[in-house]
């Protein structure tokens, strides 16, 4: 099948998620062409089966917003004409799944009829999508798609809540390449980050307000005052700045490393001992899923999908979204022997494992099916 792949290109996870499963479906056969402003950063391999176009927005000094639907809309439109492209899949709804109805209905009026698939991640629903200035244009969108997926049970109901949605929503986990994370390092070359002595507590995200990196810092400096500790602080993003002067107001600034975005995210891994992911709200959690195949147990509130990913009292535990104390009572819990620590481990990686990419990839093979029937 030619499928169209529409996604953002950057370190969040819905890009994650769309370009490994683009590259997974070329490896099954599939001819994938990715369509979206700048190369995926997971997109390494170029290979045959996988081709990457660029949407170029010109610049206008009229405009005060450069129209990016318009662009991709167009983009989507030509590629499917010059690459007889069959089915159109967008990540997240804003603004890929309007665009991809305005493509649909172009491509119409030439007599070409083409399915789109919509997933929703997540902030597309539960913090963008559904505000009052984007919501008519997201329920139209989705209720235009021939298939909607989402990626946890949670956000199917988060959607049905906040939108008045006249199609099923189906629901297809996001995924993780078992094979790939099968112990590909020897050494994990921890003594570059900490001494013996000391655990590895790392965190990884956009640090926007919603993973609340505040709580981030105050369980681990509750975690250190027990326990000599380092923390991994791994992305790029509005509270990274004020998370560095918290750091500094509590003292343990020199126990806690700022690594900005990284391509090493597997090796930084490889070294922790536990994961943080205290947020707001998270669709699925697809850090702590990275975390967990990589046999990091998973500290994290018990919100949204993450319950879904991260399994209480067996690849870490779950608080109430603030409940610092709680997070680093169990961190504790977990850290306060090596026969526990190996325990949550083993147990995150066997978690981790049922979100296997081969189990989750024949699912999207089957929706493409439905959606042909659909269109
Ligand atoms: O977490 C973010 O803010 C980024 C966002 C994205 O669009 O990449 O992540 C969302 O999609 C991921 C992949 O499906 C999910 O694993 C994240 O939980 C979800 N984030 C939120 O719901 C806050």
């Amino acid at each position: 099948m030619r499928i169209a792949i529409v996604c953002y290109p950057t370190f969040g996870g819905s890009g994650v998620v769309a370009t490994e499963l683009g590259l997974a479906l070329a490896n099954r056969g599939h001819e994938i062409h990715f369509i979206t402003y700048k190369q995926p950063v997971r997109l390494a391999l170029l290979g045959e089966h996988v081709h990457f176009h660029e949407v170029h927005v010109p610049d206008y000094p009229l405009f005060h917003y450069q129209p990016y639907e318009l662009a991709l809309s167009s983009k989507l439109v030509d590629m499917v004409k010059l690459y007889r492209i069959e089915l159109l899949h967008v990540h997240y709804a804003i603004p890929h799944a309007y665009a991809g109805y305005m493509a649909k209905q172009m491509l119409a009026a030439e007599g070409i009829s083409i399915p789109m698939v919509t997933t929703l991640h997540g902030t597309d629903i539960t913090l963008v999508g559904s505000h009052p200035n984007y919501r008519p244009a997201v329920t139209f969108s989705i209720n235009e798609s021939d298939v909607v997926t989402s990626v946890s049970e949670s956000l199917r109901k988060d959607t049905m809540k906040l939108f008045n949605i006249k199609k099923q929503i189906e629901v297809v986990p996001n995924f993780i390449e078992v094979d790939k994370h099968d112990f590909q390092f020897t050494d994990c070359q921890r003594s570059i980050m900490a001494n013996d002595d000391e655990k590895i507590i790392t965190h990884i995200s956009n640090f926007r307000s919603v993973k609340r990196i505040p709580d981030v810092i105050r369980v681990f400096y509750e975690i250190q005052r027990k326990t000599p500790a380092k923390l991994m602080m791994v992305g790029e993003g509005p509270e990274k700045e004020p998370a560095e002067l918290l750091c500094d107001q509590l003292g343990i600034l020199d126990k806690v490393v700022f690594l900005g975005n990284s391509n090493e995210i597997d090796r930084i891994l490889c070294f922790s001992d536990l994961f943080l992911l205290p947020s707001e709200t998270e669709s699925f959690g697809l850090a702590a899923l990275e975390a967990m195949i990589s046999k990091v147990p998973v500290i994290s509130s018990n919100t949204g999908g993450i319950p879904e990913v991260n399994k209480h009292g067996v690849s870490g535990y779950l608080s109430d979204v603030g409940d610092v104390i709680d997070m680093a009572k169990n961190a504790l819990e977990i850290l306060k022997d090596e026969e526990t620590l190996e325990k949550f481990k083993q147990n995150a990686y066997d978690e981790a494992k049922k979100f296997d990419i081969n189990n989750i990839v024949p699912l999207y093979e089957q929706i493409y099916d439905k959606a042909f029937s659909m269109a």
